[in-house]
């Protein structure tokens, strides 16, 4: 055998060996119970990184151990191959979105073959294919059918320079990414999925998922949004522009003595008709069309807001005025549309009525005895009790919320309600790489969908991009169609879907692909859900909740009887890296860097080099190490036990060479293990033999929990410790079978250096197909405890005794220990007391 393992040959030659007998190819037909294994898909965005290899080293590492307990196991990959960057790119280098990420594709595929995971390519995809795309436009249909998907007017960012809709993330600082022109908001019909309809369900189905991270669970019930709230009707002192008052809603009615002004979203009924009249409200509203729509710059944006003069009758005292404002802070799809402010204790308010001069009335205090005390620098909006608040006095913001809503109720001016904040998904992107929306507009007939037998919609490929724009609606044909009801001349959608709909179903494409329809419904619910998915947390909200919504309509609508698709989730740590930057402030790649005397410097210049603090790998920052050379220089195995060993799999993991190039010495030692000859004496089964078979069982039943509870770092140190016996055992059988048994261990996380021992020993097919080892329960019994020994109730010494001593041997034992001895100077204890197995207590 060679005295090293030699990854540059031997990685290939298993991932060929695999490949050939098809090794990972999950069988639907299969008896055996079933495993699905999923991490989340990669965007093909040219290269493999870090962060990729961590995560899909986790679920290689259960899909294997799982096929070695005896399970079918779908652990399949593709490509979420839609989206911007690929538009980016043909903008930028004047490549078709199509030829870039089927190029990258291509690469990313390669990179991951190279280390070795254990997945059934054969059930590849990539939601850019028209197979893919083309079944998603007919669940799409079948949505639309059962009426969960409609077209209403909604805002998007406007870029007036390039004259084109810009996605959230093109929007920089309230300016378009290329022209730098200020965004406006537009207004434009939309098409939007009705996953509102779901709210409660989506809610309460996060109770059972009990394998799900409970702040994972916390942040998709926030979004949801749930909250108990009232609507009540605001009486205008004197009618105007033809309306005597407008209904607000609120989830604070406790604080409804501390309201100082009441505002219209400049959407508002009342606002437009204003308007009508008035060509400063009108100006007014105009410019607050501008800025960009995502929430956080809506949160952010300057308050501003119009004084309309006209008044609102407080609700509780008839003789309380309160101005009316339009304020560009109040949205029209929320709620009714219009509030009641109460700066003290709601930060925008509290911007709001800073800027207007309008009174910052306390009405929630920590006791009675603050009510005097002024709210300064921002809005309190903790819990206390109610003060300055007449009958609310003295109560919780709970009790006092519930009193004002049964009044209200009981004088008719208002009602509890409950709201939620999940809005309906709005799915329309006016972009060229995403999934057509299979939709012809007729002028007589309206949207009418497309004929099954005409999907897919293909996406034309001669388009341009070198005007922005959605080169779709500027196709010289490809918009034209007839109408499929009347015959007559009508138009595409050219609107395609949020890449967020094509990663909401692809769990269920990888369980079945047929070629005629989305998927086969019974080979599908016999995969679903996925036993454990894996991911950055970064998708913990969004495509999660619209997974689940998918899932949960499909069910709806009779297509696939599953509620939840994802049984189990686990969300991982990222891999970070020092920083570097130079004397002039550039950031520094690793690459770029060295110690030299003890101090870091540029290399090729010698300068100084300051180190920063350890991030995320990001281009931004240029800390990124591309995994390729790494895979080149120690081997895949080296690389995916670096990942797995150092840290907590939730936790982030630091890069670095001293860990790889720890990795690969073990990887070497496990080989140097593997490679000694069975000794030839064999002596006889002695104490030392007994010990390491214990370790060993132990070590089994360890490895398999640790792995089963996503706790790899764990694992890695059970192999560790059991390696470190293994090296100071005498050679023996025993200890040959250790080391034998050891490599069905690593197999899962160590696979190619597992297989090439297993064939050296001169075993029967591959490592990868074989059983996990069985550990032997008589030999995982603790045989020996630990007794704390205290003098007078304080612990003074501990001791290893056999479990099960008598309480004679334990007392003996104590009084002999020299800690003891010297603690009671010689006098016998007035009282011992044994708890067996436990301590020993002597009383002087
Ligand atoms: C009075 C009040 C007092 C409020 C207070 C908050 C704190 P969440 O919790 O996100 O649901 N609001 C209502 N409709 C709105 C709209 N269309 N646009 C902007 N803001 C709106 O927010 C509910 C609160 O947001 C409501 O409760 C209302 O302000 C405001 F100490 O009413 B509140
Ligand atoms: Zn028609």
């Amino acid at each position: 055998m060679a005295s090293r393992f030699n990854p540059s040959k031997a990685d290939a030659r298993w991932q060929k060996v695999w490949d050939e007998a098809g090794t990972f190819r999950a069988s639907d037909l299969s008896s055996r119970p079933k495993a699905y294994i999923l991490e989340m898909f990669p965007y093909p965005s040219g290269r493999i990184h870090m962060g990729h290899v961590r995560n899909y080293t986790m679920g290689d590492v259960l899909a294997r151990y799982r096929r070695m307990t005896g399970y079918e196991v779908l652990h399949p990959m593709g490509w979420d191959a839609f989206g911007m960057p690929a538009e980016n790119a043909a903008m930028e280098r004047n490549v078709h979105p199509g030829e870039w990420t089927w190029s990258n594709i291509a690469t990313m595929r390669g990179q991951l073959k190279r280390l070795g995971f254990a997945l059934d390519w054969s059930r590849e995809l990539a939601t850019c294919d028209p197979d893919y795309y083309g079944q998603e436009q007919a669940l799409f249909l079948d949505l639309y059918a059962a009426g969960l998907v409609y077209r209403k007017q909604s805002e998007v960012n406007w870029d007036p320079v390039d004259m084109t809709v810009l996605a959230n993330e093109q929007v920089i600082d309230g300016r378009g990414w290329r022209s730098g022109a200020l965004v406006e908001r537009r207004k434009l019909n939309q098409w939007f999925l009705k996953i509102t309809d779901f709210a409660e369900e989506l809610l309460d189905g996060l109770d059972a998922l009990d394998h799900w991270p409970d702040k994972v669970r916390l942040m998709q019930r926030n979004w949801i949004g749930k909250s108990r709230g009232m609507r009540f009707r605001f009486r205008l002192a004197a009618p105007a522009a033809g309306h005597d008052g407008f209904d607000v809603f609120t989830t604070r009615p406790d604080t409804i003595f501390g309201s100082s002004f009441a505002a219209l979203s400049p959407d508002h009924p009342i606002a437009l008709a204003l308007a009508q009249q008035d060509d400063r409200i009108a100006a007014f509203i105009d410019e607050c069309k501008k800025g960009g729509t995502t929430a956080a710059e809506l949160e952010t944006a300057e308050k501003k807001g119009y004084d309309t003069g006209l008044e609102v009758v407080h609700p509780l005292d008839p003789e309380w005025r309160l101005p009316v404002y339009i304020a560009n802070f109040v949205l029209m799809d929320y709620g009714t549309g219009a509030i009641f402010g109460v700066p003290a204790h709601d930060q925008r308010d509290f911007e709001f009525a800073s800027k207007y001069g309008l009174p910052i009335r306390r009405v929630v205090a920590a006791s009675v005895e603050e009510a005097a005390r002024p709210v300064v620098g921002e809005a309190e909006s903790g819990d206390g009790v109610l003060v300055n608040s007449r009958f609310l006095d003295g109560m919780t913001v709970e009790a006092g919320k519930a009193e004002v809503i049964r009044r209200a109720e009981s004088e008719g001016w208002g009602e509890g309600t409950t709201v939620w904040r999940l809005r309906d998904w709005g799915v329309s992107r006016q972009r060229y790489w995403g999934t057509p929306i299979p939709i012809i507009h007729c002028e007589q007939c309206g949207p009418v969908p497309v004929p099954r037998d005409q999907l897919p919609v293909k996406l034309p490929e001669d388009v341009s991009f070198d005007v922005p724009g959605n080169p779709l609606e500027r196709h010289p044909t490809w918009k034209k169609a007839d109408c499929p009801q009347c015959g007559g001349g009508a138009e595409r959608e050219t609107d395609t879907l949020d890449t967020f709909v094509d990663s909401s179903w692809y769990f269920i494409r990888f369980a079945s692909q047929p070629a005629d329809r989305p998927f086969d419904r019974t080979i599908a619910e016999n995969w679903l859900p996925v036993d454990q998915y894996i991911g950055g947390v970064e998708h913990a909200i969004l495509h999660l909740l619209y997974a689940r919504f998918w899932t949960r309509a499909l069910k709806r609508i009779g297509r696939l009887d599953v509620e939840e698709p994802f049984r189990g989730l686990f969300t991982q740590g990222m891999v970070t890296h020092e920083t570097y930057r130079s004397e002039d402030g550039r950031w520094l790649s690793p690459d770029e860097v060295e110690v030299r005397d003890g101090v870091w410097v540029e290399g090729a210049t010698g300068a100084a080099v300051e180190t920063g603090r350890i991030e995320k790998m990001s281009k931004s920052k240029r800390n990124t190490v591309d995994p390729e050379p790494i895979v080149d220089q120690y081997g895949a195995d080296a690389v995916r036990w670096f990942m797995l060993s150092d840290s907590p799999p939730e936790r982030d993991l630091e890069w670095s060479e001293a860990g790889i190039q720890g990795a690969w010495r073990f990887i070497q030692r496990l080989w140097r293990l593997a490679s000694e000859a069975p000794s030839p004496s064999a002596a006889p089964a002695g104490d030392d033999a007994a010990a390491l078979n214990r370790k060993l069982h132990r070590t089994i039943a360890a490895v398999a929990e640790n792995i089963e509870a996503l706790a790899f770092n764990k694992a890695v140190a059970n192999i560790y410790e059991l390696a470190n016996a293994i090296e100071k055992a005498p050679p023996s059988p025993a200890r040959a079978a250790a080391v034998a048994t050891m490599m069905r261990l690593v197999a899962p996380m160590v696979p190619h250096v597992a297989e090439e021992a297993w064939a050296a020993a001169g075993n029967q097919g591959l490592v990868a197909d074989a059983a996990w080892p069985e550990a032997d329960p008589a030999l995982l019994v603790e045989d020996e405890v630990t007794i704390a020994v205290q003098v007078n109730g304080k612990l003074r010494d501990t001791l290893v005794a056999p479990k099960g001593a008598p309480r004679e041997a334990l007392e003996e034992m104590a009084l002999a220990s020299e800690k003891v001895v010297r603690v009671l100077e010689g006098r016998p204890p007035r009282k011992v007391i044994v708890v067996p197995d436990r301590l020993v207590n002597l009383v002087a």
